[in-house]
């Protein structure tokens, strides 16, 4: 079994229901065995600040061994594109129906621009990382750096499940 983490997003339209989607159709992909999925996060924009707060959450998939990290990411892009999602430029960092992230790929590291892993900016999130640690309190990156260094080189608040950052 390979194990791979997605952070989904959502900060438009009815959050909550396309979190539950998303989960939904990558739990159908073939090739995905399990989704365990943390806690749903209330989170603050990074990036750009005048745009609603984010829902976020961390899933864990369990993939067969012939899943791969490109495969995985371009079902995730049909999936965004299924939702709604319209990708331009005024889309980086703004405000989105659904955004899918593939964090880590079992210990892959790949500097390809279409498959960056692990992904490039997860370790400056805290709405990556609180998620990640409560799946995943132990897990390190391929760099040996654990979830929880990263977490205490972060300057954010956490409130119940609302992250300030
Ligand atoms: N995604 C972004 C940019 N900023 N901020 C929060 N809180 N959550 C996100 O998922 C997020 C963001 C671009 O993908
Ligand atoms: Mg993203």
């Amino acid at each position: 079994m390979k194990q791979a983490f997605v952070c989904l997003g959502s900060n438009m339209g009815d959050a909550m229901q396309n979190l539950e989607r998303a989960r939904r159709e990558l739990a159908a992909l073939p090739g995905v065995c399990t989704v365990t999925a943390s806690q749903i996060y209330r989170t603050e924009p990074q990036g750009r600040k005048e745009q609603p707060w984010f829902l976020n959450q961390v899933l864990r998939l369990e993939c067969m061994e012939d899943m791969t990290a490109c495969g995985l990411l371009e079902a995730m892009l049909d999936m965004e594109t299924g939702m709604g999602r319209i990708r331009d430029s005024s889309d980086r960092f703004g405000p989105r129906v659904i955004d899918m992230d593939l964090l880590l790929f079992g210990e892959e590291c790949s500097s390809d621009p279409h498959v960056t892993l692990p992904h490039p900016r997860m370790s400056e999130r805290a709405f990556v990382l609180v998620p990640l640690a409560e799946l995943a309190p132990d897990l390190r990156l391929p760099d040996g750096r654990s979830i929880h260094s990263l977490l205490n080189a972060l300057n954010y608040r956490l409130s119940g499940t609302s992250i300030f950052q």
